[in-house]
């Protein structure tokens, strides 16, 4: 079989281990799911991804260097320059329109958003963040869609690390969750401008991906 052929069925772990809101203390609007999905087949799709747009460190707009390393696949890409974080088209990097969002990562993100009651998710927009030891995403929220009536499905690969969840404003206490490999968190309505960042990543090795975290976010951009 080949990786195209292979790439059909949305690669799910089977698997009713939704956190309910009270047993995480979890805010409401977020769901978390833990052995959601094949890492393996997940990162293999990943990595033809890269193979045509590398993953970079982007510069924030206050000009310093991201200390992850990003990429997109899907017809919108977000980038972050000194001019400011904007959905693209086009790889800055490349001159080319992103790769096309394989159709494991499309189906499988579409496959949890439903379990986490979004029957009608349709990302166009993947952005692939990789972290190796040390690397961290501050406090922020995801602001530049269109409809943030739309959720974000989040999906985990390699290393753990620890997220980080406040509230609408940046100066709210923080919860931490430990996202492990194969963990798919579901942000959407209450949830869906929570601030939330990820601490630095711990040094350590994971049989597939090393010393390095893979995360993906899908997202309705348009
Ligand atoms: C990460 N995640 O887990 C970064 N954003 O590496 C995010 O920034 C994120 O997990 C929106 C919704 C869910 C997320
Ligand atoms: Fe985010």
């Amino acid at each position: 079989m080949n990786k195209s052929e292979k790439s059909i069925q949305p690669s799910l772990f089977v698997s009713d281990d939704i956190q309910a809101t009270a047993r995480e203390d979890l805010p409401e609007g977020v769901a978390l799911i833990h052995h959601a999905f094949d890492s393996s087949a997940m990162l293999d799709a990943v990595n033809t991804v890269i193979e045509a747009a590398p993953l970079r460190h982007m510069e924030t707009p206050g000009g310093s260097r991201m200390s992850v390393a990003m990429s997109n696949c899907g017809s919108l890409g977000w980038v972050s320059a000194r001019g400011g974080y904007a959905y693209s088209h086009i790889d800055p990097k490349t001159g080319l329109a992103w790769p096309a969002m394989p159709a494991l990562l499309r189906e499988t993100a579409t496959a949890l958003a439903k379990r986490a009651g979004y029957p009608h998710f349709a990302p166009d927009a993947c952005l692939i963040n990789r972290y190796e030891a040390g690397a961290q995403m501050g406090l922020h929220q995801d602001r530049d869609e269109k409809d943030f009536s739309q959720p974000i499905a989040s999906l985990s690969i390699g290393l753990p690390a620890k997220f980080i969840i406040g509230g609408l404003k940046r100066r709210d206490a923080v919860r931490s969750i430990d996202l492990n490999d194969g963990d798919a968190i579901i942000f959407g309505s209450a949830a869906r401008l929570l601030f939330h960042g990820v601490r630095p990543l711990k040094a350590g090795h994971h049989a597939l991906t090393s010393d390095t975290r893979i995360n993906l976010t899908f997202r309705v951009a348009r």
